[in-house]
């Protein structure tokens, strides 16, 4: 009675479970993000730091990319060195939404709290806001 609709039903959550397995890879590439608490961000593009003056627990990132936090640096940044050839886009919000910060490229923030955006960050995208 359904076979014939029933086939396509199985296609389609197949092309589904495929187009989740290219979207899972892709996600994959936030992984040039790592953390470190030595301070460098040498060889990096983009470091952002839990204290201000650029100490404590840091992520690093390499190559322009962006990144939504969801661990311990979530709503912790107090300092930032963009050292990337892009102007970056930090946001409150987990989904590049919400109060936001453009830092141009080249510049260093070593205290967020002074412009009002400690302990907000969570998450940043390369390009104007
Ligand atoms: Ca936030």
């Amino acid at each position: 009675m359904f076979g014939k609709f029933g086939k396509a039903k199985q296609v389609a959550l197949v092309v589904a479970a495929a187009t989740a397995a290219v979207f899972g890879a892709s996600t994959q590439a936030s992984a040039v993000v790592t953390y470190t608490n030595s301070g460098s961000c040498t060889g990096a593009t983009l470091c952002v730091y839990e204290h201000n003056n650029f100490q404590g627990y840091t992520s690093v990132q390499v190559g322009d990319h962006p990144f939504v936090y969801t661990g311990y640096m979530d709503n912790r940044a107090s300092s930032i060195v963009n050292q990337s050839s892009q102007i970056y886009c930090f946001y409150d919000g987990a989904n590049y939404d919400g109060a936001h910060l453009q830092v141009g490229f080249g510049k260093l923030y070593p205290d967020l709290g002074s412009i009002g955006f400690a302990d907000k960050i969570s998450s940043y995208c390369p390009g104007k806001c």
